[in-house]
């Protein structure tokens, strides 16, 4: 396998990967997107990095005297895989046999691979499942807190997990789109599972050359494409909430709420219309209430209502607005002003997410099931909510609620991750690290010496989608695709499918792991049940020798438009949804029953912890909102070309208003600091008139690089976020409510050393890998 032309899939985009004399020389974007994401061209330099794991590696500390201290400051040895599958073998042995399964935890969050074989973290919990179980987690840093309160309100999550109304039905129907979070074109170079079409910008320009009007609510103009001639309107962070009770007061005093639709289709408008009209409170949530918490006018406020109410109108909220401390209030007041619209199930009525979050909602899709690995049930039975990872691992033991239910933090004593970057995803990091301290083993499987791989014990070497063959595709997108292997595994890297077979088989549950198929045997599989249920939705899909040939195939569009609620619209009686009333409640007597201060059972207003109304605002007088960056997908390839070039002052680009960058003598291209009582960090400034005076913005993503004094040099966000969950209700995380304080840095600046490999030594007698000329790893 010298050079050739292979088929490849990221969740940014497909592409042909073009070989030459077995290095990836470059990557060419698939021929029917119409919007191909910038972040191919970083792809081979990554590959090829020098920052690839060659070998299996052992910390220090830990293989001299089992040391938990000394991650992320140890260097590492290099060892055999033997000796490293020995090692992981005894441990998990050990820690199953000492403190039982749910000791083990292995929830392993993260985006890992487009493909779906091959996804690591599926394969991961598969594996520890069909061993006897562990601790796993539930639950997202992307829509967690929608994922457990939509249930109660609509009775599903699929407006955040699926589809939401087709954008043909938007273009043909809807007059005004209000985008709460906007619609940022930088997010739409992402789709999870990976898109063979861009398609946001296309269809925002349909809609705007059909004459939509658009109303952007953002603390960011940024989020707004020029083309869309958007009306901008820019909240304070965090008070979206009051904004959408003053729109459905307005509507309630006006005597312009859909009362019919509100009467048939909905449960709890008087308990939500008593608190608009603060009967118990003494407090009506007017326009000028609202204005007072969100810092738009109360005019704006009660015209938006009134032009939303006088046209077909669809509200839709990005993802963002919910990772917030309570984060379910914006999204179930969003709920409730398009109930008092009326227009629910309408064509182009209604409520959406998402929209500004990510490429393909919207897209028509199609009723064929996406290629899914399964990884079976967790036999011990135990998960707790993704986005409390420290409190677990600082506090066993320690009782918590969750929906409804209060469970106990489990002990845990070895972390298994494979396929995310806890240090880029999790909240205060500094207390990460300091919890990080308590197992006695972490086993990390990675490409790159990322900041969770130098922070593990034993990291072993995963192989990149562009070492194995795969499947891949998203529901949100036309095409499936066979992803093919184009070059040989980098160094000493496996697959992570073959580092758990032979775990399982040193365990003895190999059979239970495979279910007696090798890695060809399962795409066969996975295709198989693509096939046929494709058959069973009326179209028909080549078998998987033609389609492996071939590259992708192209699903057939559906045949009409979704609406979503469309058939609950035209006979609740016959579609009811899956709420305890059959109905969109308004108010909930299930939440109501958890009794769950930090969560009422109607929407409210509840400010959050951190913003700018609050009092801590004077020491910390800025709110730091942390968006996906635009030029990575994640920590994905921080190190490659397109994000470092997007840097400023060797850091990560910190964006500012000119009257907060003149107050505190920052000009464009300075190194400043970003700090407050969690930690600090640094960053480069880009002075910005589009961001909301008080307002700063970074994107998350940078690679965690404390310095021996903590302050963090790469400029990582998430050492100054708020690591609290949302509500008790859905405890999900709450990055984006963060109050800071930026000041110049006058010190010499510190260099980034996230980008270099911790220190490697070779474990004596240890053969250097085998040479693999046709790029085959045993198997
Ligand atoms: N402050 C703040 N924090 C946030 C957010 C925010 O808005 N603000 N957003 C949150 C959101 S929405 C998300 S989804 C998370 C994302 O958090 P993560 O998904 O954890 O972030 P990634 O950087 O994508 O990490 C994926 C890791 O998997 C590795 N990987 C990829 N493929 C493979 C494979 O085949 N095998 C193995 N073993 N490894 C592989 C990659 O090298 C990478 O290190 O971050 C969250 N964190
Ligand atoms: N290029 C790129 N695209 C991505 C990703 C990536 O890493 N890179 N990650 C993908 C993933 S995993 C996910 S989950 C989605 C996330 O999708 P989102 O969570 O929607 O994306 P963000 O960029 O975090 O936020 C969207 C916008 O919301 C605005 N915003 C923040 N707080 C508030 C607020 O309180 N009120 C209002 N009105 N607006 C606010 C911000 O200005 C921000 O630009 O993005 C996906 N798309
Ligand atoms: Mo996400």
């Amino acid at each position: 396998m010298t050079s050739g032309r292979f088929q490849q899939l990221a969740h940014w985009g497909a592409y042909t990967a073009v070989v030459e004399n077995g290095r990836l020389a470059a990557c060419e974007p698939f021929a029917r997107d119409p919007a191909p994401s910038p972040m191919l061209a970083a792809i081979p330099a990554m590959v090829h990095s020098p920052l690839r794991v060659q070998r299996p590696a052992v910390r220090t500390g830990w293989l001299a005297r089992r040391a938990t201290g000394g991650r992320g400051a140890d260097g590492y040895v290099e060892v055999s895989w033997d000796r490293a599958l020995s090692l992981v073998a005894e441990e998990l042995a050990r820690v199953r046999a000492e403190r039982g399964p749910e000791a083990i935890f292995g929830g392993s969050y993260g985006w890992s691979s487009a493909g779906r074989f091959h996804h690591a973290r599926t394969q991961v919990r598969r594996f520890l499942f069909s061993g006897g179980g562990c601790t796993d987690a539930v639950g997202n840093y992307s829509w967690g807190a929608a994922q457990f309160l939509l249930p109660h309100v609509i009775g599903t999550h699929e407006p955040v997990s699926g589809r939401v109304t087709d954008w043909n039905s938007v273009i043909g129907s809807t007059r005004l789109v209000i985008a709460f979070g906007g619609l940022a074109l930088k997010n739409g170079q992402v789709t999870s599972g990976g898109a063979g079409a861009h398609t946001m910008e296309a269809w925002l320009r349909r809609a705007r050359a059909a004459g939509i009007a658009f109303v952007v609510i953002s603390p960011d103009r940024a989020d707004t494409p020029a083309f869309l001639e958007a009306q901008w309107l820019a909240p304070r962070p965090n008070t979206d909430t009051a904004l959408l009770l003053g729109m459905a007061h307005t509507l309630l005093a006006e005597g312009l709420h859909a009362r019919a639709f509100l009467d048939s289709h909905c449960s709890g408008f008087p308990t939500l219309a008593r608190y608009l009209a603060g009967t118990d409170d003494g407090r009506p949530k007017d326009a000028d209430w609202a204005a007072a918490i969100c810092g738009i006018d109360a005019a704006t406020i009660r015209a938006l209502a009134r032009q939303a109410a006088a046209t077909r109108t669809l509200l839709t909220m990005a993802w963002a607005l919910q990772r917030a401390h309570r984060g379910e209030q914006p999204y179930w007041a969003l709920v409730a002003l398009a109930a008092m619209l009326g227009q629910i199930g309408l064509p182009g009525g209604g409520f959406a997410f998402g929209h500004g979050s990510m490429n393909g909602v919207g897209n028509p899709r199609r009723d064929v099931p996406s290629p899914e690995f399964p990884s079976g049930p967790n036999p011990a039975g135990r998960a707790v909510p993704v986005a409390r990872l420290t409190d677990m691992l600082e506090r066993p033991g320690a009782a918590f609620d969750f929906n409804g239910r209060r469970d106990t933090y489990p002990d845990i004593d070895l972390v298994y991750w494979a396929g995310g970057n806890p240090f880029h995803h999790h909240q205060d990091l500094n207390r990460l690290v300091r919890a990080w301290d308590k197992p006695s083993t972490i086993v990390v499987h990675e490409s790159w010496w990322t900041p969770a791989a130098r922070r593990a014990d034993i990291v072993l070497p995963a192989t990149t989608p562009l070492e194995r063959d795969d499947i891949g595709g998203s529901s949100r997108d036309a095409y499936l695709f066979a992803m093919q292997r184009a070059i040989a595994p980098v160094g000493a890297a496996r697959d992570d499918v073959d580092i758990f077979r032979e775990l399982a088989a040193r365990a003895g549950h190999e059979d239970a792991f495979t279910a007696g198929r090798d890695t060809p045997g399962w795409l066969r599989e996975l295709w198989r049940r693509v096939v046929e249920g494709a058959g069973a939705a009326g179209a028909d899909l080549p078998d998987y020798d033609a389609f492996v040939a071939r590259g992708w195939v192209e699903l057939p569009a559906p045949a009409r438009d979704h609406v979503m609620f469309e058939a609950f619209r035209a006979d609740p009686a016959a579609h009811p949804l899956r709420t305890p009333s059959g109905r969109i409640e308004l108010a909930s007597a299930t939440i109501a029953a958890f009794g769950y201060a930090d969560c009422p059972p109607h929407p409210a207003w509840l400010a959050p912890a951190e913003w700018l109304g609050d009092a801590a605002a004077r020491a910390f007088p800025l709110h730091l909102v942390t968006v996906q960056p635009r030029d990575r997908l994640h920590s994905q390839m921080d190190p490659g070309p397109l994000s470092q070039a997007g840097k400023v002052a060797g850091r990560e680009r910190l964006r500012i208003h000119p009257d907060d960058a003149r107050a505190r003598g920052l000009a464009d291209g300075a190194l400043a600091r970003v700090f407050n009582r969690r930690g600090a960090c640094l960053a480069g400034v880009a002075v910005d008139a589009a961001v909301r005076p008080g307002v700063v913005v970074m994107a998350t993503g940078a690679w965690y690089d404390p310095g021996p004094d903590g302050l963090e040099r790469g400029g990582n966000p998430n050492v100054l976020s708020l690591d609290v969950g949302t509500s008790s209700l859905t405890q999900g995380p709450s990055a984006l409510s963060v109050l800071v304080e930026v000041e110049r840095w006058n010190g010499a600046a510190p260099a980034v050393e996230a980008y270099r490999p911790p220190p490697l030594a070779r474990e004596d007698a240890v053969p250097p890998p085998a040479r693999q000329d046709d790029g085959a790893p045993p198997r």
